[in-house]
């Protein structure tokens, strides 16, 4: 291999290793809203997922009187339709806890979606189910 081909596998490799450290927990935005997902495995598998969902306000203050509702879902491929699975989450110790399926393999596309005082803010990212 030429030199330079080995610093591609190197950052490949990099990169990589920090996205895998980091689907365990994620940072988004959603409106004025603050989420942070903690899904309970390194990486999510196909199956049950546990998640914890964290909501803080612009003040960044707990956010704990809304209605969260967790959505996976994946396009559809060929020969396959496209498949959706939701979860309500409930509140428990200031944190809203989800179960959520992710019944094959691949990439889903997740999203939380929050309802409070009749508006609603929807975070959204995605997951390599295995
Ligand atoms: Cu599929």
């Amino acid at each position: 291999m030429k030199r330079w081909s080995w610093l591609v596998v190197l950052l490949v490799v990099l990169v990589a290793g920090t996205v895998f450290a980091k689907e365990n927990t994620v940072q988004k935005k959603a409106g004025d809203y603050s989420v942070e997902i903690k899904m309970d495995k390194e990486s999510p598998v196909v199956g049950s997922n546990s998640m914890e969902i964290m909501i803080k306000d612009k003040a960044g203050k707990a956010v704990t009187d809304a209605t969260v509702v967790v959505t996976a879902s994946m396009p559809s491929m060929p020969g396959m339709p496209a498949m959706e699975n939701k979860a309500d989450a409930k509140l428990e110790g200031g944190k809203y806890k989800a179960k959520i399926d992710l019944s094959m393999g691949g990439s889903w596309n997740m999203s939380v979606r929050i309802t409070q005082g009749g508006k609603t803010a929807t975070a959204k990212w995605t997951v390599d189910a295995r």
